[in-house]
């Protein structure tokens, strides 16, 4: 056997390439998320200096979707690979331009060709071909290496059509250039919505020109007491044609009427006053509020820099509330051409219940007014919802139950599943563990539309993966939480259910540990996976 093998190899050697050694097979490369469908066959293909980009079809983008790919193949090749409409062996063919995410990938000796009727599905197939490159393939630098992959087909498409992350750039801020980090690693595993959580107690993160002092007072801080930081609008403007070029939609938080410090220490008018018997006016308790009064000598509340939650809140009967909320809507809807703006609506706990639904009705009409649909935590779902509204269940399943009886959707974040800022274990050296320790096989093994009885499929929008930053405060720690449970929930959302196994993940995710290594991405590594 050895003999034979070693003149194969010699035949090989001699005839130059031209003979194909057997490699792995299509359906063993580890490809994250799993494809539908693969077939395999034998033989390969091998990417030389000859090798280039050929375009199909008719869109704005297709050039720009065709560069993506060959500036991925030409970091680590070195090769020139052109991209041209005349020649190339690596074809990208876009059909009817019809916005589909679903993509065909074929693999012969002389050829490479993705086809899909969409340019994100196109999109999709590149992600798919880069990893069935050698892992070297996610390098920065020039590297040399056997650049084969196996012949065959897949046939993909998702499972949910939202398949998110939620950046928390309030507790501790993030910078432009890292949440583009994050918006490439996102794109790696085909997801297509990044959720930014721009306000919270203890920070104002986007700018809006009409409050200027949200940024320049709310701003200036975050948890643990350091500098802060905010985006103008012009930095939003580029975060979110950064992630458009990577078929990521921009989905802007400002959380309300909770979670609003930031907003209350910049602004002392937005906080409750009171007309008090003798003529003085001072701040007080909300519940003591006569909401009638015009309001005189309210004070600004404290810079937070703490991690407590659910002690704050908007004058849900404050004129001037809803004149400042249409403010930040109209501003911050300008510049996201995606369709939703996220309300927030969480943990308004010193907010009383009836207020709270004031809250959220007039705020979903103003969300409304400037052509956007809100989104909001579970709890908004107790407010009168408009229709097409979406609830995003994290903690209830009564409010899921709540949103789904009014005819509106859910996107499925259960934190003791879908959140990132969960420890893996009692001795992970980030994160917190309220909802549950999520080791890599639990963020993996579930299915949304199996986590509760009531919530079935056809009440699901799709599934959010949220990073909570209290104890998050660089790349280095976002890195360490989501790799590797961002792969497996961006499996749990993309693959259906029956095609999905622990078994078949743990192995393939192993593989993708290679390729972190390569790219310096220090990952947990889960002891239920041999990597
Ligand atoms: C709950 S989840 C929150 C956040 C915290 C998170 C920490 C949600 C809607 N609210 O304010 O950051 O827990 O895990």
């Amino acid at each position: 056997m050895k003999k034979i093998a070693g003149s194969l190899l010699l035949v090989c050697v001699l005839a130059l390439g031209a003979c194909q050694k057997p490699s792995v097979n299509l359906s063993e490369s580890g490809i994250i998320p799993l494809p539908q469908e693969i077939t395999n066959a034998s033989g390969s293909f091998t990417l030389t200096e000859a090798s280039g980009v050929k375009l199909v079809g008719n869109s704005e983008n297709l050039t720009k979707v065709g560069e993506y790919l060959a500036e991925n193949l030409r970091r680590s090749t070195g090769y020139p690979i052109p991209v041209s409409f005349d020649t190339g062996n690596i074809i990208l063919e876009l059909g009817e331009n019809d916005g589909s995410e679903a993509y065909e990938l074929e693999i012969t000796e002389e050829t490479i060709q993705i086809s899909s009727s969409g340019e994100a599905g196109l999109f999709y197939g590149i992600q798919t071909l880069l990893q069935l490159f050698p892992a070297e393939i996610t390098s920065e630098n020039k590297l040399s290496a056997d650049w084969e992959i196996p012949q065959g087909k897949i046939i993909d498409s998702p499972s949910y059509g939202y398949r998110g992350s939620m950046l928390d750039v309030a507790r501790h801020f993030i910078s432009v250039e890292d949440v583009k980090y994050y918006i490439d690693q996102m794109a790696k595993y085909k997801l297509n919505y990044l959720h930014l959580h721009l306000t919270d107690d203890q920070g104002w993160r986007i700018e809006i020109k009409s409050w200027p002092k949200l940024t320049e007072i709310g701003g200036s801080t975050e948890v643990g007491g350091g500098k802060g930081g905010f985006y103008t609008q012009d930095d939003y403007k580029e975060l979110v044609a950064y992630a458009a070029d990577r078929f990521i939609t921009i989905v802007p938080e400002v959380d309300m009427p909770g979670h609003t410090n930031s907003a209350l220490a910049s602004y002392p008018e937005l906080n409750p006053g009171v007309n008090l018997p003798d003529g003085d006016f001072t701040t007080v308790n909300k519940q003591e509020l006569d909401y009638e009064m015009p309001l005189k000598n309210p004070q600004a509340s404290e810079l937070y820099t703490g991690i407590e939650v659910g002690w704050s809140t908007f004058s849900s009967r404050l004129e001037l509330t809803y004149a400042f909320v249409d403010s930040v809507v109209r501003e911050i809807s300008e510049i996201t051409p995606g369709p939703y703006f996220h309300i927030g609506g969480d943990e308004s706990h010193v907010t009383q219940k009836d207020d709270y639904i004031y809250f959220v009705e007039r705020v979903q009409d103003i969300v409304s007014k400037y052509g956007k649909t809100s989104i909001g935590w579970d709890e908004i779902a107790t407010a009168k919802l408009l229709p097409g509204n979406v609830a995003q269940f994290w903690a209830k399943e009564e409010n899921a139950k709540l949103a789904i009886e009014q005819g509106n959707k859910v996107l499925m974040s259960p934190a003791v599943k879908a959140y990132l800022d969960m420890q893996y274990d009692s001795t992970t050296r980030l994160g917190l563990h309220w909802a549950a320790y999520i080791e890599l096989d639990s963020a993996y093994l579930w299915e949304p539309s199996e986590f509760s009885t009531g919530i079935k499929k056809e009440n699901i929008l799709g599934l959010e993966a949220p990073l909570w930053t209290e104890t998050i405060t660089n790349r280095q720690d976002i890195n360490y939480m989501v790799f590797p449970r961002l792969p497996a929930l961006a499996e749990v959302s993309w693959t259906s259910k029956e095609k999905r196994s622990w078994d078949g993940f743990s192995k393939r995710v192993a593989q993708h540990g290679k390729r972190w290594e390569i790219q310096g991405i220090e990952f947990h590594k889960s002891p239920k996976v041999t990597w």
